[in-house]
């Protein structure tokens, strides 16, 4: 909900007031309710007014939970995520997520009060360039070299973060806070984006018409422009199988008839194996990330020959990872309505083949999910050895029963790891805005904060975050932001005993020259219960469902729980196979570690 202060707010003409009070008054009129941030004496001038001013400051336990809380707040009310913090190195703090929150395209604003203007570069106290760091890593970046431009500027950094599709940054020199200027409070300039040019979308159209095994694939677009009930209808008209992009899950009902499930790392065979077979593929609101179409499964299975129609809102995607037949320019949602209602009136190809393609895609989702039921265990040498004897549970199994308990309307993110990456192969969302993964700047401990940010834009929804052991020792602090904030959340913990995702490569090419790998953990459950939270272990399977589905029912009572998984330490297939090569050594007393 937007702040109910917030068309007051917007003025007619120049008023006279202090710069901070311009500062907040910009944010009332933004729509602006809760800003995530620690304390620092160099905004607390505008800080003070924050309670006036409808505006909830969010206390966190570190700046890089602030700017991943902003981040999925973002991402599930679709409004401007907020994070401030102390110029030098609160702002520093939020780097990696403010990196993350630029691959997940969200429209964050980073405020980043600076050192004061009559001491810059005299290395005083908490300086630093802040422009510089962020220049690589936000959409836009507004500088208030002038207290006078306070407003202006403060509305284009928020203003921009829709436009652009990226988090910005709103810098401000600490004394600029201070003084009495005249100044007009803006309205938020909000541009809306067409479906695309005419003659783009007829080339599209027609490519569709002739299609004879036409595929969707659905990115985070889609879901960005609100444009799910538009793909849809989009897919019904062709009787198409729609592929979610790479953690995109929710980018398409997952219960519908043409849902094929993801494409990418740990994704669905079935909508591998259909979009392999593909003549027209429709990227609609993707970039085709590089890493997001990788062969999975041995499979190489992107089709090279099929024709490309490649829809998204930010012209410097398109054609750039893959070559396209035809690009429209154009917000998701908007494409998919002006495509289906070109097809509404043509003779499509595929019209013939309907129900022979309905058949493939249920067969093929029936073989996926028949494997998956019954895929309880990794088979190669490393895993069959240690889980051996193991009494934990297996990863898999775990991550089934997990899936069975969700509550329908559950947000789920999902942390970078092993075990997590496995757990794209079962989750299925209804709705769209409920699966935040790390994307692709993949930083570890990015889940857990995360979802404490879209629980405070979603109160009502369950909130679950899946994180591997590893990454929990770098997130788990923001426990305290759940029990001081009152933000009730779910997390499960998958306890390995190992940086995982990273150990495959050591049993992948380092002949198990295990270094830096494995993890003495305390009991998890111990700390969050020693924090104010409740925890809990979980050693059997029949136990992980009930123990989900209860403390997801327990954060109506405002409880955050952390459920601490024993699993074995088995491992699926790894991120980087790609990426990596044979050990190859030229030194003699190196000659052990080589495989040649
Ligand atoms: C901030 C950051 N540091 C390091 C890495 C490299 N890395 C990728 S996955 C991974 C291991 C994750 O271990 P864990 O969270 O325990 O999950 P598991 O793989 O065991 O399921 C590491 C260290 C990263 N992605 N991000
Ligand atoms: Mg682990």
């Amino acid at each position: 909900m937007s702040n109910p202060q917030a068309s007051q707010a917007v003025t007619n003409g120049p008023v006279r007031m202090t710069p901070s009070e311009a500062f907040i008054e910009t944010l009332v009129a933004q729509g602006v309710t809760d800003v995530f941030g620690i304390v620092g004496s160099a905004y607390m001038d505008a800080l003070d007014l924050f309670p006036a001013a409808g505006i909830r400051f969010i206390p966190t336990v570190h700046e890089q939970g602030s700017a991943h809380m902003a981040d999925g707040y973002a991402r599930v009310s679709g409004r401007h995520g907020v994070c401030i913090g102390q110029n030098g190195p609160g702002v520093t703090n939020f780097v990696t997520a403010i990196a993350a929150a630029y691959w997940a395209h969200s429209p964050v604003v980073a405020i980043t009060p600076e050192a004061g203007t009559m001491g810059a570069g005299l290395g005083g106290f908490q300086e630093i360039e802040q422009l510089k760091i962020f220049e690589a890593i936000t959409k836009y970046q507004a500088h208030v070299n002038n207290p006078n431009r306070m407003a202006e500027l403060t509305a284009r950094a928020f203003d921009r973060a829709f436009t652009d599709l990226g988090p910005t940054q709103l810098n401000i020199p600490r004394d600029h806070f201070y003084g009495e200027i005249d100044t007009p409070i803006h309205a938020p300039l909000r541009v809306s984006r067409g479906p695309g040019s005419g003659a783009d979308l007829d080339a599209a159209a027609d490519l569709l018409a002739n299609a004879e095994f036409p595929v969707i694939l659905s990115g985070g677009g889609v879901v960005a422009a609100n444009g799910v009930d538009a793909c849809v209808a989009l897919a019904e008209r062709l009787g198409a199988p729609v592929a979610n992009s790479y953690l995109h899950n929710d980018s398409f009902p997952a219960s519908h008839a043409l849902a094929c499930g993801p494409i990418g790392y740990h994704g669905s065979k079935a909508a591998m194996t259909l979009i392999s077979r593909a003549d027209v593929v429709v990227a609609l609101g993707s970039r085709l990330g590089p890493f997001g179409t990788l062969p999975q499964y041995e499979f190489d299975y992107w089709p090279k020959t099929a024709k490309l129609i490649q829809v998204d809102a930010d012209a410097s995607v398109l054609g750039l990872v893959k070559r396209a037949d035809v690009t429209v320019l154009g917000d998701a949602r908007e494409a998919a309505v002006a495509l289906e209602a070109r097809l509404a009136e043509r003779t499509l190809v595929c019209t013939a083949t309907r129900d022979a393609r309905a058949d493939q895609i249920r067969a093929e989702k029936e073989t996926w999910h028949t494997q998956l039921e019954t895929w309880n265990q990794e088979q190669d040498d490393w895993s069959l050895e240690v889980a051996g004897d193991s009494s934990a549970m297996h990863p898999r199994p775990m991550l089934r029963e997990l899936q069975k308990a969700l509550p329908g309307d559950a947000m789920v993110s999902t942390d970078i790891g092993n075990i997590c990456q496995i757990a794209n192969s079962y989750l299925g969302f209804d709705a769209p805005r409920s699966m935040f993964g790390a994307m692709m700047f993949g930083n570890c401990g990015y889940a857990f904060p995360a979802m404490i940010g879209c629980k405070v834009a979603a109160p009502s929804r369950p909130a679950v975050a899946y994180v591997g052991d590893g990454a929990w020792g770098m997130s788990f602090g923001e426990i305290l932001t759940c029990v001081r904030e009152q933000i009730p959340v779910t997390a499960v913990v998958f306890n390995n005993g190992q940086w995982g995702a990273e150990k495959k490569n050591q049993v992948d090419f380092y002949s198990n020259r295990f270094l830096g790998v494995n993890l003495e953990n305390t009991s998890w459950a111990g700390i969050a219960k020693s924090m104010g939270a409740e925890g809990q272990t979980i050693e059997k399977l029949s136990d992980v469902g009930p123990a989900l589905a209860d403390a997801c029912k327990a954060q109506s009572e405002g409880k955050t729980t952390i459920l601490e998984m024993m699993v074995t330490r088995e491992l699926g297939d790894p991120f980087r196979r790609d990426a990596l090569k044979r050990p190859h050594r030229l030194l003699a007393k190196y000659k052990a570690y080589s495989d040649d």
